[in-house]
């Protein structure tokens, strides 16, 4: 029977449904798995860094495309935390910095995160992809392409207990990102499944916001798909030019 004529989840079963995503979140990707159990090495741990900073630059600029479609006041005023969040203001220097830090930790120039030069295509794609996305988007379904962050805490709290162990080598310095994100990504998952629960009434509705979610898993593991070739099969683009 098509999605218009089953009748709506109930917001619970609609949250159980958004949750039920997890299993393709990329912490189930081999690349993390081999990060999580010690099995990167150097090279591969700071192409990873590398790459996740053009991530976490186009996160504000992701978010401020929302708040630039977002007339309510009262959302706009809760969005705008994960702008501060990731820029910082005076005094509190925020995720883009912490995540330098986590370069110099891993042996990285801030130059060589703050040029992109060791971006991959692929991984500049899938991220464009998603600024690109909330731009044309409704706020509504930009706002919930962000709740795979329902499933984020778990993985950093993973770093923070694996790479100590397997990594001795990455400064201390380096871990406070992963330590900022686990409480701040819990706030934002809040905001953002409140304004998925409210905004998808219909069945029809309510699938439109799984493929969404799924969209943005996608842009996830592809990401990683493009940082197993080059770090871990050492097939970079244009590596047999
Ligand atoms: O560090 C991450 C972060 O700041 C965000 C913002 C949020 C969004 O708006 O899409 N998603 C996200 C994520 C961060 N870290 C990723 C990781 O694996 O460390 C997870 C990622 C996410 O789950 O979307």
């Amino acid at each position: 029977m098509s999605s218009k004529k089953r009748k709506p989840w109930t917001r619970k079963e609609f949250e159980q449904q958004l949750r039920a995503r997890e299993k393709y979140y990329h912490i189930n990707h081999e690349f993390h798995i081999l990060m999580n159990s010690g099995k990167l090495d150097k090279e591969a741990i700071q192409g990873w860094v590398a790459n996740r900073f053009y991530y976490q630059t186009t996160i504000p600029i992701k978010d401020a495309a929302i708040l630039s479609n977002c007339p309510e006041r009262e959302v706009r005023r809760h969005w705008i935390q994960r702008i501060i969040d990731h820029d910082g203001v005076q005094g509190n220097e925020g995720g883009i910095e912490a995540w330098l830090q986590l370069g110099e930790a891993v042996g990285l120039k801030r130059k060589e995160l703050l040029s992109h030069e060791h971006v991959l295509p692929g991984v500049r794609f899938a991220i464009d992809a998603y600024l690109n996305f909330a731009r044309r988007a409704t706020w509504q379904e930009a706002a919930s392409s962000s709740l795979t962050e329902l499933y984020a805490p778990k993985i950093h709290q993973k770093r923070l207990d694996n790479w100590p162990r397997y990594y001795p080598w990455i400064k201390e310095k380096g871990y406070n990102y992963f330590r900022k994100r686990l409480s701040e990504a819990r706030r934002d998952v809040q905001h953002g499944l409140d304004i998925t629960l409210d905004y998808y009434k219909t069945r029809e509705e309510q699938e439109h916001a799984l493929d969404i979610l799924q969209f943005k898993l996608d842009i996830l593991w592809t990401m990683l798909d493009c940082m197993w070739m080059a770090y871990i099969e050492k097939k970079p683009p244009y590596h047999n030019c």
